[in-house]
């Protein structure tokens, strides 16, 4: 049960951050409006919603699931792999200060994105990526269990993180698209799986009562909700010509 989300406005200067994407340059307007509807969307999943500022100085800063990864002992302060993007944990630091009185932090040469990071109850995946490494990974599993958790470290074949091709619902059930179908590190787990023109739609939120899932995709929505999950659609062209998705626009805790 989650009941608080921290997010952070979009910049101006957003449509000028980094993307590997030829979906072309993101509309501003447009942006702002689907991050407005995403903050509702949160509310109506019955979270208390922290707005932080919009930021000219980091464009990619609108994606703080990448500065921090929250449970209900700590926080971890990431040591985010975008150069362009690593000073963005310096207010999301301070800000967590009214949430947790425990903040742990990866240190370099050690680096890691909130991204890479899956949590499925009392066991974490991290993925290997552009921007986690190994020894990222390896700091985070050393402070998780300090506090109970497993660590499996998950190498990336292709998914830019972790959670652009895996999403856990609960109950045992997890999103899979791609590399992640027949991974042999989730064979245990009921898998809902994403055809490849859906891609897109594996990184989706479980938020209490609903699963948010990006609009457009018939085919998954089907079957997320076949499991048995209500699902609150939303449009977000303008986020994904950023690389961005639903997880990585908040902090859930
Ligand atoms: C970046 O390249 O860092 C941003 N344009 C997108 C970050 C997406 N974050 C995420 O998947 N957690």
């Amino acid at each position: 049960m989650f009941t608080r989300a921290i997010v952070k406005k979009i910049s101006k200067s957003y449509v000028d951050g980094l993307t590997t994407s030829n979906l072309g340059k993101p509309d501003f307007e447009k942006a702002q409006a689907q991050h407005a509807q995403y903050v509702a969307a949160l509310k109506q999943c019955g979270l208390e919603v922290t707005v932080l500022n919009a930021d000219e100085e980091y464009p990619d800063s609108t994606f703080v699931e990448d500065t921090a990864v929250l449970t209900n002992e700590c926080a971890v302060i990431t040591n985010p792999g975008a150069p362009s993007r690593n000073g963005e944990i310096i207010e999301m630091k301070e800000v967590l200060k009214q949430f947790y009185e425990k903040a742990e932090k990866i240190h370099a040469p050690g680096y890691l994105d909130g991204g890479d990071v899956l949590q499925v109850d009392k066991h974490f995946y991290v993925g290997l990526s552009t921007r986690t490494n190994r020894e990222g990974a390896e700091q985070f599993a050393a402070i998780q269990q300090k506090y109970g958790y497993e660590t499996t470290i998950v190498p990336l074949e292709k998914f830019f993180h972790l959670k652009t091709g895996i999403a856990y619902l609960g109950n045992n059930d997890l999103v899979v698209a791609g590399e992640f179908i027949d991974h042999p590190d989730f064979e245990e787990y009921n898998k809902i799986v994403i055809d490849e023109q859906e891609e897109y739609c594996a990184n989706c939120i479980r938020i209490n009562d609903y699963v948010i899932i990006p609009k457009g995709y018939e085919r998954s929505k089907k079957k997320i909700e076949d499991a048995g999950y209500k699902t609150i659609e939303l449009d977000m062209s303008e986020i994904q010509k950023q690389d961005g998705g639903l997880s990585c626009l908040s902090l859930r805790f």
